[in-house]
């Protein structure tokens, strides 16, 4: 055979061998793995989004160092798939905590071919965006969204590795009237699908226990003035004050509280069982209840080591949702390697499968996506710090 009719064959069989294809689609994992770096690894790419700028880019950012953490881990250690060594690479996307924006941040995480996402902080901007991941088939694991709606919209994408709202208000609206022994409680909140959906959930289990709701209120998740709104509250002279919403918001309002002599107990959410509450409300934080939806972090089996690693590569301390994040990225990346493959649509089935644990305890998910066995634990700010005052559910003892 001469060169010219070697040559021949040779393009006809690759035409060939492309036409009937290889059948599997093209991966999103092997796009960006067409982009093999110099070692030969597999370069694999994880989104996460979070706000990360506005009143909680505290938060976001919180959250964005727990997902570093963990991708730089995982580097370190040396992760092989399917037989190919894979770095991981985090792409950080900025939802300012804004609905629309989590949606056109949630799409642009699509075209950049990430093969999972962490995120959204927000159940605000995870619902909305919730629907662009299952589209593209992606798997999606919320570190912080609680709003129960999140994982009920028949999504096989959705997941979460906190407990959600039902219960945390549930555990707070029973903590109210039972531990506190509240007869009369207002409600205040911000109007986002948290806020407002956890002091529904909140008014419920008050009620249920047999106590009164003495005024509901609401503001926005911008707002820094109360002061009208405590005034009508104050009338109606509330054991407690319930406030659904984020720590930017519930630091000034426990700081007018003080200041128009409302003695009647803050309560909340883990939108502001952080330190930065502390911080920004002062004295006023002190005797103040939130929750938090998960054990307390003595209880976490992995809380003290991932602690001082992220005090000496961050020099801050973790506000709320960094642990879960940081799990959040292990189990997607640990159902890559269950499946072999770190292609969405082979991986997403194994997401469902989890059984590990994980910094912040076990994970495995309920049909939904949901965390089996979420905890609730109740604090008090006590001396200026967050004391735990009591745990609902768990895993069982
Ligand atoms: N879970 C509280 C903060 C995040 C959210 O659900 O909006």
């Amino acid at each position: 055979m001469n060169k010219f009719a070697r040559l021949s064959l040779f393009a006809a069989a690759a035409i060939a061998l492309t036409a009937c294809g290889n059948k599997e689609e093209q991966p999103a994992a092997d796009a960006s793995a067409a982009a093999a770096d110099a070692g030969g690894e597999v370069v694999v790419k994880i989104g996460q989004v979070s706000p990360m700028t506005g009143p909680i880019a505290h938060l976001g950012k919180d959250n964005e160092f727990g997902a570093r953490l963990a991708i730089e881990d995982l580097n370190a250690e040396g992760v092989e798939i399917g037989g190919k060594k894979v770095k991981f690479e985090l792409v950080s996307e900025d939802d300012q905590a804004d609905p629309k924006i989590g949606t056109q941040v949630a799409q642009r995480l699509v075209d950049a071919q990430v093969v999972g996402v962490v995120g959204h902080l927000n159940s605000g901007t995870t619902i909305p965006a919730s629907k662009i991941y299952s589209d593209a088939g992606i798997p999606q694991i919320s570190p912080s969204a609680t709003n129960p709606d999140y994982t009920k919209q028949g999504y096989k994408t959705t997941f979460r590795v906190i407990a959600n709202d039902v219960q945390q208000g549930k555990a707070l609206g029973e903590f109210a009237v039972d531990n506190l022994k509240a007869k009369k409680v207002a409600i205040i909140d911000d109007r986002t699908a948290y806020g407002q959906g956890l002091a529904d959930e909140f008014e419920k289990a008050v009620k249920a226990k047999g106590g009164a709701i003495s005024k509901r209120e609401f503001t926005t998740n911008t707002a820094t003035d109360f002061n009208a709104i405590l005034t009508s509250i104050k009338s109606t002279q509330p054991d407690v004050i319930f406030y659904g919403g984020m720590d930017a918001q519930a630091a000034p309002l426990a700081k007018q509280m003080q200041r128009l002599g409302i003695k009647a107990k803050l309560m909340g959410g883990d939108g502001w069982q952080t330190p930065e509450f502390i911080k920004l409300a002062g004295e006023a934080s002190e005797g103040q209840y939130s929750s938090s939806c998960g054990v307390p972090r003595d209880k976490m089996p992995g809380f003290a080591a991932f602690n001082d690693k992220f005090k000496a590569k961050f020099n801050t301390d973790v506000q709320i949702y960094a642990p879960y994040e940081y799990d959040a990225v292990k189990v997607l990346v640990d159902s890559m390697k269950r499946a072999g493959s770190t292609d969405p649509k082979v991986y997403l089935p194994e997401v469902g499968k989890t059984q590990m644990t994980g910094v912040t305890g076990e994970i495995s998910f309920d049909e939904k996506g949901d965390i089996k066995n979420g905890a609730v634990t109740v604090y008090q700010v006590k001396g200026g710090k967050w004391e735990v005052v009591s745990t609902v559910g768990g895993p069982a003892k």
